[in-house]
């Protein structure tokens, strides 16, 4: 069981389908054995599933950095499967000048300026979903939100974008190995790709939106015109697939804790912390990794330099170590210090848009909504890296 290290040794496949679909005993699993595991499958791989440890390593981006990429490919040793994002797979001092860009735009404050519309996107699609009564939640509401209101904000034509989903798909498997998710992902991608990019261009991008935004800055000189379409790509590639499964898994819990919904009814105030919550207890961002810059430590343990450090986000997020009841759903925990978003120097960036997302749509839920149905069992499509339903039926009772 135990290396000559003394790091407990599991055999776990943390991408066999049949984990991907239920997580939970795996997490408990990983967590129980120790700080830090190995899993038979990848020797490369160290693996931590407790909240300290994923948090320690997030939050130490010297020893743990992500350049060599984030997912289970180490950059160092095989080429990506697109040109490195300029933010998620760089390090200081690059990652120092591309972040502030990017922070700025997605501000808090500059969120604020699309909040009235957003709320007004939000409140019209509630409105045709309870009118239909019997809705699919992630087709009809979890999907249709973010591919409307973050395109619109970035500035992307209407034309197309369902393609965003493609690459989403795609970006989040290729963060696992070379399994069969990942081979599907790139059959499906034709020419996707190729419109993610031409979508990335300035001519393309409505003036004053946040790709366009992008532009201001290389022209102020804060980054090149070389740089610009890679950080208007990464807008395209993190902004949809991950609040649309926020959102859905939001739904998910909601629907089957119909205690918790009516709270959130009685009081749509709750909206922004129910959604919190929802991060928490079942996190859209399951695994992301870092690689070990030199030989180093994680809890006492050697970690030789290269290594891949695997990092359970989810499982983290219900350590009971750090969570009194970590399994329930409860929308009034206020769960400070969830790594749902990440934490430390590649914390989401935008984290505020995000959260502006699931609080408009709950809200607006709250209050049309007197309670919510499971109507029919949900499908899961599997990602190696999301947290993903395929399809939620549900019977939404109007108030
Ligand atoms: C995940 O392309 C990017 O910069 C990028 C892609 C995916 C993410 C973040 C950034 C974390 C949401």
């Amino acid at each position: 069981m135990n290396d000559n290290a003394g790091i407990p040794e599991l055999d776990f496949d943390p991408y066999a389908p049949d984990v991907l679909t239920d997580p939970y005993p795996m997490h408990h699993a990983v967590r129980e054995a120790g700080p830090i595991v190995k899993l038979k499958p990848y020797p490369t791989v160290v693996a931590s599933a407790r909240h300290e440890q994923v948090h320690a390593v997030l939050n130490d981006h010297v020893n743990f950095i992500s350049g060599a990429g984030v997912g289970l490919s180490n950059f160092n040793k095989e080429t990506p499967f697109r040109p490195k994002s300029l933010i998620l797979e760089a390090d200081p001092p690059l990652h120092t000048q591309t972040r502030a860009v990017l922070s700025r735009i997605l501000s808090p404050k500059a969120v604020m300026q699309v909040r009235t519309a957003f709320a007004a996107e939000a409140d019209a699609l509630i409105d045709r979903c309870v009118a239909k009564g019997r809705i699919d939640g992630i087709h009809d509401l979890a999907q249709l939100y973010p591919l409307k209101v973050f395109p619109d904000a970035v500035g992307v034509g209407d034309e197309g974008r369902e393609n965003l989903l493609i690459y989403g798909d795609l970006v989040f498997n290729s963060m696992g190995p070379r399994n069969e998710l990942l081979a599907k992902a790139a059959a499906r991608m034709g020419p996707v790709t190729e419109w993610i990019m031409a979508n990335c261009a300035r001519d393309r991008l409505r003036p004053g939106g946040f790709g366009d935004q992008i532009y201001q800055a290389a022209d102020a000189g804060e980054i090149t015109h070389e740089q610009a379409p890679l950080l208007v790509r990464s807008f395209l590639s993190a902004g949809v697939d991950t609040t649309i499964n926020g959102i859905g898994n939001a739904l998910f819990a909601l629907a089957n804790h119909p205690g918790e919904y009516a709270r959130l009814h009685a009081d749509p105030s709750l909206a922004r912390p129910a959604f919190e919550e929802a991060l928490r207890w079942e996190s859209t961002a399951q695994t992301f990794f870092r690689t070990a810059a030199r030989d180093t430590t994680i809890a006492g343990v050697p970690v030789e330099e290269n290594s891949k450090v695997l990092c359970f986000l989810a499982a983290a997020n219900r350590d009971p170590r750090k969570w009194p009841d970590p399994d329930r759903y409860d929308i009034t925990r206020r769960p400070s210090g969830h790594v749902a978003l990440g934490s430390g120097i590649h914390g989401c960036v935008g984290q505020a848009v995000a959260r502006l997302e699931g609080e408009l749509v709950l809200g607006a839920l709250a209050r049309r909504v007197k309670a919510i149905e499971v109507a029919g069992p949900p499908t899961r499509r599997l990602n190696n890296t999301l947290r993903a339903l395929d399809t939620l039926p549900l019977e939404l009772i109007a108030a």
